[in-house]
């Protein structure tokens, strides 16, 4: 019997349609040994701005993409924390080689307004080009645009001009709401362009705010949320709209408020960050119920998790990690963290699963909140530098896993087994149209457990690792054949040429049991590794240990396509790419990367990366008889695995040659604190009422920085005043945000400075940090001037939507002990934005306001200096060098720059490379040594500039002390990288 396509997906009991069964009936009876059964249609193959009409639905059980089920496996990725648009590229490539389907972006106000009504999509800011970019590399994406992120950015995303405007944020107050109306108008002209439902991009889901938990059951909130809703449906995005829920409290689930009439079109999601140190907690299925039990508050749709923990952030001082930064996030949520948490999360019917941060990356310029520090890397699995992680590898097999087999999509908990008194805590799930089951095994012991597991019938030694997980499956579809059971993890099959590739995968040296169902005996070849196989019964029994890569070749039996088998330890299972084009899926084995897979006429056109010389193998449609790899025809020979391998390895990355940074030329500046400094020019502090949270002292004029239009990096005050009189002291409160300092001169001599505390364990959540500093003031008769530089670590974040962005930064009141002289104050911020770098990029200084930091300021006749320096001063000295490279543009090299100096020396420095602000170096805080240039900024071939702004307390020598650039990771292979326009200007003050 032949089954039609439809007849098949009747029985079959879905509307997919679109897959191809190839075989005849007769064989796929032989296959299940019995009855048919039906597979869930496969997955949709990857995404692509195709120009068709497309639905985006779902039911309870996952999104429905053109009727097919989908689990969405996405990775948080942040275009504004990787300034650099062709390395956007090389950052998606990876993520979608290894399995991940969808990324989940935030777009952050701030980073693209530099005023109100200003919108800047161009350049880094490029959002079209991203979305482009992901449409190219076949991921769908979950656009989240606020208006209020959070995301350790500064004010959470809020830009910096909005925090002096009246209204409260975060509520339905219309001042508040104009401005939102603004920014989503902006971003949402280019995301309607990017919806999958029009074919124009891959988006397919869209945030409304982040992690509201206020207001939730006043109009206040109630509106607000409705009028996001319908200013977003305005817009015309037609994709269905989420909210992540905080606290898991039901709050703004389906219902909750006016969603204009639509019923079906809006889900319920919710954030998640268990900690690594608890066992995972359920979610769902599993759960206790409740609102509290997560995707249970909202029944009807599919388990969102639209932030899952991948990492963890780190603030000043590295006391999140006891100072071990980010190695150590990494460590604490490693791979088994992932396969614990991530395969309790599917266990538990989440089927839109987005782990926060995927590729952390770096807040660059003055991007962070005040509550970290410049790298964003977060422990991610793709790590600052773009460098892959042993993170990447369950990350790939669950990935490839989802796609391969459509059945995961679908899942009822079945009835609880039991594994025996070993601790491994066992979920059972079932598909309900292909009784395909599932078995998800944890381990929340650090002793190693062997479960007990009844898999189809018979109970089997199953060894869990100590803190880790797997996952087992019965009753799949392995192309025409079909899995009785397997210890080891499915990971993947395919339909490449003549025959079925399954992959089975685990840690290196276990010992798996696969069986398949077969009508008949197999003629078996072992062509990699030492299996043991046997035939009884109907079913081949194949037993494999896990090492590197085991093949065994399943022929006959009934079924004329071959079926190859590999069983591949994790580090082999990190070296296999499946990638899917027009004319089929193509396998390849071997090297650290594959980016892309093209068929044209016999040949494989392949992209991708090499580290170490590595094979080439691909499996491919029938009649592939060449293999291109980047651009280079390579000889291969056919191998009895049914695929091409090339006779020569491929070569892995020459080594790369970073140059010595010499030459270093100084400039001191600070010219602000002489006594005889022409601050005409500046705007007068003597503003009366402020829309700030933080109260205007009585008596005093406005003293923030914002009211006068300065929103970033360091601020200048200078105060006039005549005698002062009695007054033994002067006391400058101010705020500044974690690590922020103030500086302060008396008739141009230094008073002192004041520095934030480090913050500690306790303190560390401190939004806010204020204080007052108290100095002598000398007597002396006549014309007396305090100058006074604040270094502001930007706007507090607004998680709890109380306002906290629009907390004063800068001066907030000046008293005198004993007399109260009247002092006229200036101020002194940044330039208007550099209209390429953007908002964030500068701060105050002099040397910015001056363009210190452009490449191309004539610096001549500044001094040449070596490193180490060894200057006491209190305020701003400037270094710059130039220096070349010449990296080969077949090798993608990661490059830093890492200062190091003895810990006491108490001072900053802020590193602009070729003008851009690559973020702030504290030498005796920390725990950040090494800051990312990314190519593109960095020019990989020709000549750069480094420029170092030092500011110092003078109660320390201060460095810099040495300074190089580092190797942070180098491949054969990259993208092609386009140099980002890094203009010098002549700046005006
Ligand atoms: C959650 C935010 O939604 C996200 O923007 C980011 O700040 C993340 O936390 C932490 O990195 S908020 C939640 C942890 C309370």
């Amino acid at each position: 019997m032949v089954l039609s396509r439809r007849t098949f997906s009747a029985l079959a009991g879905t509307a997919a349609l679109g897959f191809s069964l190839s075989g005849s009936g007769s064989e796929m009876a032989c296959a299940a040994g019995r009855a048919p059964v039906a597979p869930t249609g496969p997955a949709p193959g990857p995404p692509s701005a195709d120009g068709k009409a497309h639905t985006v639905g779902f039911d309870r059980y996952s999104m429905l993409i053109d009727g097919k089920r989908l689990v969405l496996w996405s990775g948080e990725v942040h275009p504004f924390r990787l300034p650099s648009p062709s390395l956007w590229r090389d950052v998606l490539e990876k993520l979608r080689a290894h399995g991940y389907n969808t990324i989940s972006i935030y777009v952050s106000w701030n980073y693209h307004s530099p005023a109100p009504g200003k919108y800047d999509f161009t350049g880094v800011r490029d959002l079209d080009l991203f979305l482009r970019t992901a449409a190219e590399t076949g991921l769908y994406v979950i656009l989240r645009p606020g208006p209020y992120i959070n995301a350790e950015v500064d004010a959470g995303g809020f830009p910096g001009w909005l925090t002096v405007t009246q209204g409260t944020a975060r509520t339905s107050d219309p001042t508040y709401l104009k401005y939102v109306d603004e920014w989503l108008t902006a971003v949402d002209r280019i995301a309607a362009k990017h919806l999958y439902t029009k074919g124009g991009g891959t988006i397919v889901l869209y945030q409304l705010e982040n992690e509201y938990a206020n207001n939730v059951s006043s109009p206040l909130g109630r509106d607000y949320m409705t009028h996001l809703y319908t200013k977003v449906r305005r817009d015309g995005i037609d994709v269905p709209l989420f909210h992540n829920d905080k606290g898991r409290n039901g709050h703004w689930a389906p219902g909750t408020f006016d969603t204009g009439g639509e019923k079906d079109r809006y889900l319920y999601g919710f954030d998640g960050y268990p900690s690594p140190f608890a066992p995972p907690p359920d979610w769902g299925y599993f759960g206790v119920g409740g609102t509290k039990g997560g995707s249970t508050a909202s029944p009807e749709t599919p388990g969102l998790i639209a932030e899952f923990g991948g990492g963890w952030f780190d603030p000043w001082g590295g006391v999140e990690f006891d100072g071990k930064g980010y190695a150590e996030s990494r460590r604490t949520r490693d791979a088994a963290y992932e396969r614990r948490f991530y395969l309790t999360n599917l266990a538990n019917g989440i089927k839109v699963h987005n782990v926060y941060m995927t590729f952390g990356g770096t807040s660059w310029g003055w991007l962070p909140a005040p509550i970290v520090y410049t790298s964003y890397d977060y422990g991610a699995a793709l790590d600052e530098a773009r460098q892959p992680t042993a993170k990447l590898i369950p990350m790939h097999q669950i990935g490839q896993l989802l796609h391969s087999v459509p059945d995961l999509a679908k899942l009822d908990r079945a009835e609880d087994i039991s594994v025996g008194d070993t601790g491994v805590k066992a979920y059972h799930l079932v598909n309900p149209d292909t009784k395909a089951h599932f078995y998800i095994l944890r381990n929340d012991a650090s002793a190693e457990a062997v479960a007990s597991v009844p898999l189809a019938g018979t109970t089997l030694p199953v060894p869990v690792p100590g803190l880790d997980a797997r996952l087992l499956a019965t009753g799949i579809t392995l192309g025409r054949r079909k899995l009785r059971y397997s210890t080891a993890q499915p990971m993947m099959w395919l339909a490449a040429g003549r025959q079925d590739i399954a992959v089975f995968t685990g840690r290196t040296g276990e010992s798996t049991r696969t069986a398949l169902e077969c009508a008949s005996e197999p003629t078996v070849t072992v062509l990699e590794g030492n299996p043991v196989h046997v035939y009884a019964d109907g079913v081949l029994r194949i037993d494999a240990r896990l090492n590197s890569l085991t093949r065994v070749l399943v022929q006959g039996g009934g079924i004329s396509t071959p079926l190859l088998l590999l069983f591949a330890d994790d580090q082999t299972s990190g070296r296999l790419w499946r990638h899917d084009t027009p004319s089929g899926p193509v396998l390849v084995r071997g090297p650290a990367l594959l980016r892309t897979a093209a068929l044209r006429g016999t040949t494989v056109h392949l992209t991708g990366d090499t580290i170490e010389a590595a094979d080439l193998e691909v499996w491919g449609p029938r009649g592939v008889s060449e293999v291109v790899w980047n651009q280079g025809t390579l000889k291969t020979v056919a191998t009895t695995s049914g695929s091409l391998q090339v006779e020569q390895r491929l070569p892995g990355v020459p080594v790369v040659l970073l140059p010595t940074l010499t030459n270093w030329r100084r400039s001191a500046e600070n010219p602000e604190s002489a006594a005889d400094y022409d601050d005409s020019g500046w705007k007068a502090a003597n503003k009366k009422s402020s829309y700030s949270v933080t109260p205007v002292p009585a008596g005093q004029p406005v003293l923030f920085a914002d009211d006068y239009g300065y929103h970033y990096g360091d601020v200048w005050y200078r105060g006039r005043f005549t005698d002062a009189g009695k007054a033994g002291s002067v006391s400058f409160s101010y705020i500044s945000g974690a690590q922020g300092l103030l500086m302060a001169w008396l008739d141009g001599k230094p008073l002192g400075t004041h520095r934030m505390p480090v913050p500690d364990k306790k303190t560390v959540r401190l939004g806010t940090w204020s204080a007052t500093a108290t100095f002598p003031v000398p007597e002396k008769k006549g014309p007396r001037v305090l100058s006074v530089l604040v270094r502001r670590m930007q706007h507090d974040e607004d998680g709890a939507a109380k306002d906290t962005h629009k907390v004063a930064r800068g001066l907030t009141a000046v008293t005198f002990e004993g007399d109260s002289p009247a002092v006229t104050w200036r101020i002194r911020g940044e330039v208007i934005p550099d209209p390429v770098r953007g908002p964030v990029n500068n701060g105050g200084l002099y040397g910015e306001r001056h363009g210190w930091h452009l490449p191309g300021f004539a610096d001549s006749r500044w001094k040449v200096v070596d490193f180490p320096r060894d200057e006491r001063r209190q305020g701003v000295v400037w270094y710059r060098t130039d220096f070349r490279l010449a990296v080969d543009a077949s090798v993608d090299a990661s490059i830093g720059l890492t200062l190091t100096d003895d810990p006491a020396r108490a001072y900053r420095v802020q590193i602009f490379l070729n003008g851009w602000n690559m973020g702030q170096y504290i030498n005796d805080v920390g725990p950040q040594h090494t800051f990312v240039l990314p190519n593109g900024l960095l020019r990989t071939r020709g000549p750069n500039t480094l420029a170092l702004a030092v500011l110092s307390d003078g109660t320390t020598p201060a460095g810099p002390g040495k300074v190089a650039l580092t190797l942070l990771g180098s491949a054969a292979g990259g993208v092609p990288v386009a140099v980002v326009n890094s203009p010098g200007r002549a700046v005006k003050h």
